[in-house]
């Protein structure tokens, strides 16, 4: 018996948690943390679960070929060579780009944040781009937009991360990192015992709520109120940071009452700069520039952030106001007592939480799906981002920091999709703003391009896992238009129900099985650092392939080598990793990673502005303006339909056991979780004669779904928190999606509403 140890890390979440995995005779029989590594204080049971996950039964073997109709609950696989198979794919990609051009081929991948897909993403994408299609669906404006790129708006940037070992305060806000990324959950506990606060915004006491010094409990789809209650609260009290918001955002800029557009050079002098912002001159009475980099902290402190000025344009008197004085007159509609009356959170807990930021600055942030699954989270994203900014906090030491990065080549190849192409990237023209610029679709347009034809067709989906007809909402909008498509291939582990609607399944290897690159681990600046090419812990099972192994010999296949370094991606690895000075062979030398020799500079800004328009923090967008939506953030009621038949909110949530829709099949994680659970206050259920442990039917306007109760008094009496993702039961038990519907989205993200959804809960028969 041979006994064999390898470094590597967990790729089944985001947290990339650093691990050691011991084989036995070639067999992956555990895996344990890596207290070395940055990210390897602790693994959670999924990671423990990775024999089960390798050794499953029920993995795709070979791939296959279905021989009965779709919509036939057993598609009649039939076993055929990886050759056949990926001929055939790339013969229908050339038809379907022949008959109707590349926009009918469309392309999806999984999420990168909750599977191992992130080992090649960027693959995908440079296929997707090389075969220019300007189509892909993946999960991103329900997952990581708002965190990601909607905070562009304000920050030029996405929220960064927090600097967890110098932060006096961290909130929390729809985020449960105990389990959703461990590493930050570590992080937080570490900071926690260094003294920081913890504020935890969330309508369950999950996670480190239990512990926090302030839970701050809202009902679904609220955030946007408290987030302009807390501003209102600092600003009201004078606590926020004065200097930054004057030398680096727009807070001084002028905006015109007649119509909120901001006032420029233009409105001065004729033929003058539209793109140069005024501020008022509090020493000489009149309009003074606010350059992209401020002069001094002097000359800037001339400049008002109050009042109302009436300033002489080319074409008459206008009165203009500062864009502080706006969103302060924004905030002002926020007194704590209202917030208390639409987010449910007691007045005096407003009050103590941002007495609390305003006491142990610098304060670090993290929102994520709690705060974005709702129609109206762009706006929550620009409240809470708004709220940050007056802190000034922002990639400040303590605060939220953009850490340098380990400089990988971008080979994802979007230019080659040209404009042209681009500007039909479905769902485009009604949201220029949001994911469609950068070609993610969702399955709503989508599955509008396959049935209708509508604004083109879409005859072809190539797929790197996913599970979207669980993942996305309107289940049976989703399985009516899978029928339709002419030719579906998906690359996955098992066969989920997407996968039964696959012309041609291909085994993928999981992440233990084949080599992954992970350059940067987010959760602190040495982290960010570390650069780690982790081995296969275990030879692929039976003809499985990883998705980059797929994603080049299809690129050969359909006659893109030279896209593709000639079909070699070795080649291709090598050039990705070429900024950073090392090569495979380096990493592949040290399993555990390597460490750059990155430097952590803070408050960039100084140097580089920040990456808006106006080259500040940005409170007002034109951005925004532009596309004609509110240039200052607002608390805008979610937009749900209101039905007396349904006065309960169901929301939902991640659990330790499981991530989405996967991993039901490995049984010490079913143990933990063996069927799915719906949370409600013993009140409501207690109203509706339902025990604790029984199966319950959660009815929407949609349909309805089972799960067993478990009952929680910190919930609110009227919001009932479901799972999603679970498919192995006959009636669509624990998937919550088939209760939304689809048609409630935010109008710049395209989020759904799945964290607010009327609902009812009634004793119900077991599944
Ligand atoms: N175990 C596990 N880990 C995962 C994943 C997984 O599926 N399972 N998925 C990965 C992915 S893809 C992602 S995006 C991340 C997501 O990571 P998180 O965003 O942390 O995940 P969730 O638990 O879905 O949501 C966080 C919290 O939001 C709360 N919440 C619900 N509605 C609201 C609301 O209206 N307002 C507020 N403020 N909070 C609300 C929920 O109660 C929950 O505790 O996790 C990643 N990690
Ligand atoms: N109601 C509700 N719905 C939600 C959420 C919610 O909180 N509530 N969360 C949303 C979020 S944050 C996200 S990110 C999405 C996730 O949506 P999806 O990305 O569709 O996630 P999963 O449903 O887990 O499906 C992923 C599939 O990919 C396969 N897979 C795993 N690893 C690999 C790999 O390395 N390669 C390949 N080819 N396949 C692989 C898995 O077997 C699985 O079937 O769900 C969203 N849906
Ligand atoms: S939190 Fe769990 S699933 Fe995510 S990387 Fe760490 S060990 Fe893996
Ligand atoms: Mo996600």
């Amino acid at each position: 018996m041979t006994t064999e140890l390898r470094h590597g890390y967990c790729a089944l979440c985001i947290s990339r948690c650093g691990c050691v995995a011991t084989l036995v005779d070639g067999v992956l029989t555990r895996v344990d943390p890596d207290p070395a590594h940055p990210t390897g204080q602790a693994l959670c049971v999924k990671a423990k679960a990775a024999p089960e996950a390798v050794y499953a039964p029920d993995r795709i073997p070979y791939p296959l070929r279905r021989t009965r109709p779709k919509g036939d609950p057993d598609p009649g696989w039939e076993r055929i060579s990886w050759d056949e198979a990926l001929e055939t794919i790339a013969a229908k990609v050339r038809a379907a780009t022949a008959q109707h051009g590349p926009t009918a081929v469309a392309f999806g991948v999984a999420t990168p944040s909750g599977t191992a897909v992130a080992d090649s993403f960027a693959w995908i994408h440079r296929l997707a781009h090389a075969c220019r299609s300007p189509n892909l669906i993946f999960a991103t404006e329900n997952c990581n937009w708002h965190k990601d790129f909607a905070p562009a708006y304000t920050f030029g940037a996405g929220i960064g991360m927090p600097d967890y070992e110098h932060a006096g305060c961290v909130l929390l806000w729809g985020f449960n990192p105990a389990t959703s990324w461990l590493a930050q959950a570590t992080a937080v506990q570490e900071a926690r015992k260094r003294g920081a606060r913890l504020i935890v915004v969330d309508p369950r006491r999950a996670g480190l709520a239990v512990s926090a010094d302030l839970w701050l409990r809202p009902l679904p789809g609220s955030d946007g109120a408290l987030a302009l209650g807390l501003a209102h609260a600092l600003i009201e009290a004078g606590r926020y940071d004065r200097d930054f918001l004057m030398r680096w955002s727009d807070a001084a800029f002028l905006v015109r009452d007649d119509d909120s557009t901001l006032l420029t050079h233009a409105d001065l002098h004729e033929g003058g700069d539209a793109g140069h912002p005024l501020a008022w001159d509090e020493t000489t009475g009149a309009p003074a520039p606010c350059p992209r980099r401020p002069p001094n902290a002097a000359a800037e402190a001339r400049l008002a952030l109050r009042g109302r000025f009436t300033v002489q344009t080319v074409r008459g008197a206008v009165t203009c106001r500062p864009v502080f004085e706006r969103l302060a007159e924004r905030c002002r509609a926020w007194p704590a007592d209202r917030v208390e009356a639409v987010t449910g959170i007691p007045a005096a807990q407003v009050e103590a939480a941002a007495k609390m930021i305003a006491d142990n600055l610098p304060l670090s942030f993290f929102t994520w799906t709690g705060t974005c699954q709702h129609s109206n989270a762009t706006q929550t994203g620009r409240a809470i981002a708004a709220l940050y900014g007056l802190t000034g906090c922002l990639d400040a030491p303590g605060g939220n920091v953009w850490f340098s990065k380990p400089p990988l080549a971008d080979i994802t190849g979007f230019e080659w999709v040209t404009p042209e192409e681009r500007a039909l990237t479905l769902g485009r023209d009604a949201r220029p703003e949001g994911p469609p610029q950068k070609g993610w679709i969702t399955t709503r347009d989508l599955f509008r391009a396959i049935v209708e034809k509508q604004p083109y067709p879409v005859s072809c989906l190539i797929s790197f896992g996913s599970n979207f007809l669980l993942s996305k909402p309107n289940t049976r909008l989703a399985e009516a238009a899978m029928q339709q498509l002419d030719f579906f291939a998906l690359a996955e582990l098992v066969e989920t129900p997407s996968a039964r609607y696959a012309d041609l399944l291909l085994p993928v290897c999981s992440a233990w099985e084949r080599e992954g690159l992970q350059a940067g681990f987010q959760v602190s600046a040495a982290a960010e650092a570390h650069v780690q090419l982790r081995p296969a812990l275990a030879p692929p099972q039976g003809e499985s392939r990883s998705d980059t192994w797929i994603v080049f010999e299809l690129a050969k296949r359909l006659g893109l080598a030279d896209r593709f370094y000639g079909g070699d991606a070795e080649a291709g690895l090598t050039q990705m990793l070429a900024p950073t000075g090392l090569t495979p062979e380096a990493l592949r030398a040290a399993p555990g990673g390597l460490d750059l020799a990155l430097e952590t500079r803070y408050r960039k800004y100084e140097q580089n502005g920040f990456g808006t328009p106006s080259g500040r923090l940005e409170l007002h967008s034109e951005r925004m303006r532009g596309v004609g939506l509110d240039p200052l953030p607002d608390y805008v009621a979610p937009s749900v339909p209101h039905d007396s038949r349904f006065p309960l909110t169901l929301t939902t949530a991640k659990w330790p056991q499981y991530c989405h829709s996967q991993q039901r099949n490995q049984p010490s994680l079913r143990r933990r979780m063996p069927e799915p659970l719906v949370e409600l206050h013993p009140e409501t259920a207690m109203a509706r004669g339902i025990r604790e442990g029984e199966w319950i039917e959660v009815k929407t306007q949609m349909g309805a779904m089972r799960a067993r109760a478990r009952f929680s008094r910190h919930l609110a009496p009227q919001v009932v928190c479901a799972q999603y993702g679970w498919w192995q039961y006959p009636d669509g038990a624990g998937d919550a999606n088939r209760l939304v519907d689809g048609e409630c989205f935010d109008p710049v993200a395209g989020s759904n509403s799945l964290r607010n959804v009327p609902c009812q809960v009634l004793a119900g028969p077991e599944p």
